[in-house]
């Protein structure tokens, strides 16, 4: 699965909260390949290497749990990632059924 997504990152590694500078929102194009999310700032070029940029911003969600953000109401279609070593980000679909299709594939890997 592939398309824009909007991340903010709410907490680090062990849900230590992200500090003040590194809690903006960023647009990505995101694609979901097996267990990894990648996020790239350009759109998808399909013979590109991946960037250190690239690498460092994908997500693991083996053992994570994608969920709506029923508790955030600042910005429509937000669903929280939730990974196994305690990140949290914050993603913003560009509509609501791209927020549940995203939902949905992120929890049945
Ligand atoms: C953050 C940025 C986010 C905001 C966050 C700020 O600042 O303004 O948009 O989250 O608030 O800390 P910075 O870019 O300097 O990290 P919201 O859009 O959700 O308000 P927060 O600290 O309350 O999460």
């Amino acid at each position: 699965k592939n398309g824009f997504l909007i991340r903010k990152v709410h907490a680090d590694p062990d849900g230590k909260r992200t500090p003040r500078g590194k809690r903006g929102w960023k647009s990505f194009y995101a694609m979901l390949k097996g267990m990894v999310l990648y996020l790239q700032k350009d759109e998808y070029r399909a013979e590109r290497e991946l960037t250190e940029e690239d690498v460092k911003n994908a997500v693991s969600i083996h053992h994570s749990l994608a969920m709506r953000a029923a508790d955030y109401s600042k910005r429509p279609n937000v669903f929280y990632l939730r990974t196994a070593d305690w990140r949290v980000f914050l993603f913003q679909a560009p509509n609501p059924e791209q927020m549940q299709s995203w939902i949905t594939r992120i929890n049945v890997v």
